[in-house]
C-alpha cells in the first residue's frame, strides 16, 4: 500500500467515525492475509494449517467381541489425511492389554503429528507376532477441531487379520 492509498484510508475512516455515513469500500479494507502476511493461525477456527506440537490426533480401535478375536499382536496404524499423513506406521500401544475381544482401546494423543487436513483412509498394519485378530471399527479423533472421522470395515471379512503379517486398509469417509 502506498502512501496516498493509505492517506485515503485514513480519511475514509475518519469521515466514517465522524459521519458514519460510508463502508470502506471493499478494495480498501484489508483482508486478514494481506494483513498479516505468513501469520500463524491458530486454533479458533478451522480453516488453515495449524501447528501441532501438542497431542492432538487419538486412534481408537474397536476390536470384535467373538472369543477368538482379540490378539497381542504389535499393530500399527498409518493415517491418511488429505494434506498430509501420520509420521509413518505408528505403534498403537498403551499400558493396557491391548485388542482384547470386545474392548475399544484408545491410544494418544499422539505429539508431533502434522495438521491432517482432514482423514480420508487409514492402514492397519498387524505383524506376526500374535494370533488372528477381528477389527471391528477405527475412528480418528481430532481433538484440536472435534471431529470424529470414522473408518468403515464393511464386513467381517474385511477386518479380519489372520495370524501372519497383513496390511489392510479402510476408507474413513
Ligand atoms: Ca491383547
Ligand atoms: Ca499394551
Amino acid at each position: 500500500m502506498n502512501r496516498m492509498r493509505r492517506l485515503a484510508v485514513v480519511v475514509a475512516s475518519a469521515a466514517m467515525t465522524v459521519g458514519g455515513l460510508a463502508a470502506l469500500p471493499a478494495a480498501a479494507q484489508p483482508t486478514a492475509a494481506a494483513a498479516q502476511p505468513g501469520a500463524v493461525r491458530h486454533a479458533s477456527g478451522p480453516a488453515g494449517p495449524v501447528s501441532n506440537t501438542f497431542g492432538r490426533y487419538k486412534v481408537i480401535v474397536q476390536t470384535g467381541d467373538e472369543t477368538w478375536a482379540g490378539t497381542n499382536a504389535t499393530i500399527k496404524i498409518k493415517v491418511y489425511g488429505f494434506a498430509a499423513t501420520s509420521p509413518g506406521y505408528v505403534n498403537m500401544d498403551n499400558d493396557f492389554d491391548n485388542f482384547e475381544p470386545g474392548v475399544t482401546d484408545i491410544f494418544g494423543p499422539f505429539t508431533n503429528w502434522p495438521d491432517l487436513g482432514g482423514v480420508d483412509f487409514i492402514g492397519v498394519d498387524k505383524f506376526a507376532d500374535g494370533s488372528d485378530w477381528q477389527l471391528d471399527h477405527v475412528s480418528i479423533q481430532d481433538t484440536l477441531r472435534n471431529v470424529q472421522y470414522e473408518c468403515v470395515v464393511p464386513t467381517k471379512a474385511d477386518g479380519y487379520f489372520p495370524d501372519g503379517a497383513a496390511t489392510i486398509w479402510f476408507d474413513c469417509p
